[in-house]
């Protein structure tokens, strides 16, 4: 039986700004259903009632953070975009390269609602008075691309596109640029680079793309799920957008949260923020099948830290889950149950990262590969005294600020947070070491 990402996003019953259009059959919602249920109502206001600078106020009155992983306050970031001229090229890049694992929120987000994050794109664009814009797709979202190439078209033919969009006098274009899957593509400045034509490798920050982005020009890169929060927040306004959340909760809105593993109802579904994490287990994951425990868990994606059941008490925030010291992430969730060992499935993630690694920074390229070395020894049950200090010490050496982009502190942290909590089964696979044969 299938245990991998279900491929609809499920309703809930509250109210949501993201998925409240969708179909009960699961197919993406094309220009006359959208615009039927409001849909380009918040673009039309964007246009008709409000200055740029008034959306860049909403964006940041909002509290909108970022939801590709980091969290940073979206209406800060625009507001780092230097003034505009008039006459250079500005550009908004939607990151839509999702290939953390255990992530694909924002895969049914586009195959679903393509409209939402194109209206999402030419409303920002507006605010920031970008002149072009590029959905940077992760190229195996074939279906993806299929479907906000036929909403680009639908929009374009209905004016909402192109040159003097509704009669506005604002021009603005928006194309899908599809990759070739590469993990590292997803840091926005190996996204730009690879926009270029370029080899996908970070570039030093600063220089913030908002300063020097694609070609050199001034450039916005926003996630999918934050893109397609702002028709809504434009529509509806600020104090509509504050009351989704939980009271009390520390981030405005709602989030798309979801769990994978071996859950009874794996899922994605938009929640507000407030949400604990045992609540979107239990209620809409459904718990553990018959017959696992839960043993650990990790928030949202490979790259954030390894939790314990007893974690679940912590609400999903974007500045992190509870206190516990780990990131949030994408906010999808994956459980590790009791038959899973955790130095496989470290061995398994660290082949990943040092896959990916752009090979650009020597503690990236070089220790990752290690790590990989070591936790395949580990598992043989052939390790070495001393590997798991070693591993401790590439977490350190790899860790925030020790390398040129995320990636490598992304790597490190859930092996620190599984040897944390589960340093027994990486000290199983050293070697007992056969004692000395005496000799004459
Ligand atoms: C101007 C400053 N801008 C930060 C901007 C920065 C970027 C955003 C976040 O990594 C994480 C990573 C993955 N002036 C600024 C500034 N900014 N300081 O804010 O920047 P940063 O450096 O905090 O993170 P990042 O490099 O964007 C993202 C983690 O997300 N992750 C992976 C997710 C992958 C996907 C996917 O496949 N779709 O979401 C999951 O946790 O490890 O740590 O725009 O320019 N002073």
């Amino acid at each position: 039986s299938s245990w991998g990402p279900s491929n609809t996003i499920a309703k809930t019953p509250e109210t949501h700004p993201l998925t409240w259009r969708l179909r009960d059959d699961g197919q993406p919602v094309w220009l006359a259903e959208y615009e039927s249920k409001n849909g380009y109502a918040g673009l039309r206001k964007a246009l008709g009632e409000l200055a740029p600078a008034d959306i860049v106020g909403l964006v940041k009155d909002s509290g909108l953070k970022g939801r590709g992983g980091a969290g940073f306050p979206t209406g800060v970031k625009w507001g780092l975009m230097p003034p505009s001229d008039g006459v250079t090229p500005r550009y908004l890049l939607c990151n839509a390269d999702e290939m953390e694992p255990n992530t694909w929120k924002d895969r049914l987000l586009m195959e679903q609602m393509p409209h939402l994050l194109i209206e999402g794109m030419i409303i920002s664009a507006r605010a920031l008075a970008a002149t072009t814009g590029y959905i940077f797709l992760r190229g195996e979202y074939v279906d993806a691309a299929r479907n906000l190439n036929r909403a680009l078209d639908e929009a374009r033919a209905a004016g909402l596109l192109g040159s003097n969009i509704l009669g506005s006098g604002f021009d603005f274009e928006l194309y899908v640029h599809t990759g070739a899957g590469r993990y590292i593509c997803g840091e926005e400045t190996a996204l730009i680079n690879s926009l270029e034509g370029r080899r996908a490798n970070p570039r030093s920050k600063p220089p913030f793309p908002a300063a020097v982005g694609v070609w050199g020009k001034p450039t916005c890169v926003n996630n999918v799920e934050t893109l397609s929060n702002v028709p809504a927040i434009v529509a509806n306004g600020i104090q509509w957008y504050h009351g989704l959340a939980r009271p009390g909760s520390e981030d405005h809105g709602t989030k798309m949260m979801g769990f994978s593993g071996k859950v009874k109802n794996p899922g994605v579904w938009e929640l507000p923020f407030g949400v604990t994490a045992r609540e979107l287990f239990e209620d809409y994951a459904g718990g553990m099948r018959d017959g696992y425990t839960l043993k650990a868990w990790q928030p949202g994606g490979a790259g954030t830290g390894f939790l314990l059941p007893e974690h679940l008490e912590a609400q999903m925030y974007a500045g992190g889950i509870g206190k516990v010291g780990t990131r949030m992430g994408t906010g999808l969730a994956m459980a590790v149950d009791n038959s899973i060992s955790m130095v496989s499935l470290l061995r398994n993630m660290e082949e990943f990262f040092a896959r990916e690694s752009c090979g650009w920074c020597t503690p990236c390229r070089d220790g990752l590969p290690w790590s990989v070395k070591i936790l395949r020894a580990l598992e043989r049950g052939e390790g070495q005294s001393g590997d798991v200090e070693t591993l401790l010490g590439l977490v350190g050496f790899l860790g925030p600020g020790k390398t040129f982009c995320a990636h490598a502190p992304g790597a490190v942290e859930p092996l620190g947070s599984a040897i944390k909590y589960f340093r027994d089964e990486f000290d199983a696979g050293v070697a007992v070491q056969p004692a000395q044969a005496a000799t004459a």
